[in-house]
């Protein structure tokens, strides 16, 4: 009776989906447990001979496998027409979801209104805007934490919900200003939602405790990542949610005594998309050979993602906070042309040592990152199948890596397919 779990180590895009997407073959139930349509997580499967590429948004990627059940946990925000826009999507490359895909009845709702505001309040920002997806994720979490949010079953009560929905919209209309919305239409479209969402609607907490303990196996897929967390994140610059291992709990319902095994997803390099600092970013020819080898691009918006080397100490800060009992190690092949390869170890101000990654931003600006540099193994790692063929440097930077975090490395990534992965046993 346990429960897996996967989660991103750093600012995200590590490569999650893909690991769910491999887990899943033994799964029966893959939950997100927080954030929203945010999420990006890219799947490269072979589907009858041939490659196909799936994008998860809102989705749990393990759907993918057609004996998995995918659940929408309470902790999560849903734009519903986006939701149904991804489940069109899937259908229409063949992926068959009816009667395997739930939504919980406590997951708070996300209007259109709440992305308008999620523009609005980055343009507020002007130079120090978070960088934000715009999906609205911020303004309905804010929604949430200030007890006038709504959710998923408020879609049941129509006249309850038109009253509450108006009133919000007021109360953005005087902290905003007037803009165009027509609530009206907005009303009743929720109402034709309603009942094409009616199916998909479950008391998630009943659900995720009864498949649980009958024995289902059940595997959690962390969006966003640790760097992003509400808490722990470079807040401001973070996403509204708990993207670590208490969100598990929190967006599910479920104690910590019901998780077996956490497993972390790091890229074998860091990216960052949007603002924030980022300490081992690379703003020369390094960091645009990392962002074109590794096709760093948004899986949402679309933007480039920021790119820099490894980072220790974002490593064993999301590592001490989130407890990994083993790591992936992804897109370890788009180092494969580096003569040399570094790594950020410490954070120094003025020449001492931080303890940890600091809460202050100030501070952050401040710290010169102290780097090893490990030789590179310069050929292509791509159709390795055993930890064994590994270049001998390759194996040199796994271990490094495995020492320094003191975390076992159980599976590489050498490429973006599912056989692309090295199981090192
Ligand atoms: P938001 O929209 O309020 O959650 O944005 C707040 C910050 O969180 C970052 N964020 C992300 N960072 C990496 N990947 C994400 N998912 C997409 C992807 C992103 C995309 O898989 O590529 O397509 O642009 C994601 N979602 C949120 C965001 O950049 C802000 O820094
Ligand atoms: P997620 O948000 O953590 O699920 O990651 P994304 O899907 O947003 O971004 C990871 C990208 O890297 C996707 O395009 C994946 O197909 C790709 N990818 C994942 N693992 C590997 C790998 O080991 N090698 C290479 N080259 N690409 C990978
Ligand atoms: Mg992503």
């Amino acid at each position: 009776m346990s429960v897996t779990v996967v989660l991103g180590s750093q600012w995200g895009d590590e490569g999650k989906g893909k690991l769910v997407d491999i887990l899943a073959a033994d799964i029966d139930v893959c939950a997100r447990c927080a954030g929203g349509n945010n999420a990006g997580h890219t799947i490269i499967v072979p589907i009858d001979g041939v490659l196909k590429t799936f994008a998860f948004h809102l989705l749990p990627s393990g759907l993918v496998n057609s004996r998995c059940t995918g659940l929408i946990g309470s902790g999560l925000v849903v734009h519903i027409p986006s939701f149904f826009a991804e489940l069109d999507a899937l259908e229409a490359q063949g992926l068959d979801c009816s009667n395997r895909l739930f939504i919980s009845d406590r997951a708070h709702l996300v209007f259109d209104f709440h992305q308008i505001v999620d523009g609005l309040k980055e343009v507020e920002l002007g130079g120090k805007s978070i960088g934000t997806t715009k999906r609205g994720i911020g303004p309905a979490y804010s929604g949430k934490a200030s007890r006038s949010g709504l959710r998923v079953h408020h879609l049941f009560d129509h006249e309850t919900f038109a009253e509450k929905f108006r009133k919000l919209l007021e109360g953005r209309f005087k902290r905003y200003g007037h803009f165009e919305y027509d609530t009206e239409g907005e009303i009743e479209r929720y109402k034709k939602l309603a009942e094409r969402l009616r199916p998909y609607v479950i008391d998630s907490v009943a659900y995720i405790h009864k498949a649980i303990t009958s024995g289902k196996r059940v595997l959690v897929e962390g969006a966003n990542a640790l760097m992003l967390d509400l808490d722990f994140g470079t807040y401001p610059y973070v996403t509204s949610s708990s993207t670590t291992i208490g969100g598990v709990c929190t967006g599910l319902g479920i104690p910590p005594k019901m998780i077996g095994r956490t497993i972390g997803v790091v890229k074998a390099y860091t990216t960052r998309v949007g603002g924030g600092p980022f300490p081992t970013e690379q703003l020369n020819d390094i960091g645009v050979h990392l962002q074109e080898v590794g096709r760093e691009y948004g899986t949402t918006t679309g933007r480039r993602r920021r790119c820099g080397w490894l980072d220790l100490v974002v490593l064993r800060h999301s590592s001490v906070i989130n407890g990994y009992d083993s790591l992936n190690l992804t897109k370890l092949d788009i180092l494969d042309q580096l003569p040399e390869i570094k790594v950020g170890i410490r954070y120094l101000v003025d020449g001492k040592e931080l303890e940890g990654f600091p809460a202050d931003l100030e501070l952050l600006a401040k710290v010169d990152v102290e780097y090893v540099t490990l030789p590179g193994w310069q050929s292509s790692i791509e159709n390795i199948t055993s930890y064994d063929d590994l270049p001998e440097n390759c194996k040199g930077y796994i271990k490094f890596i495995e020492n320094s975090l003191n975390v076992p490395i159980e599976w590489i990534g050498v490429g973006p397919a599912r056989k692309s992965m090295v199981k090192k046993e």
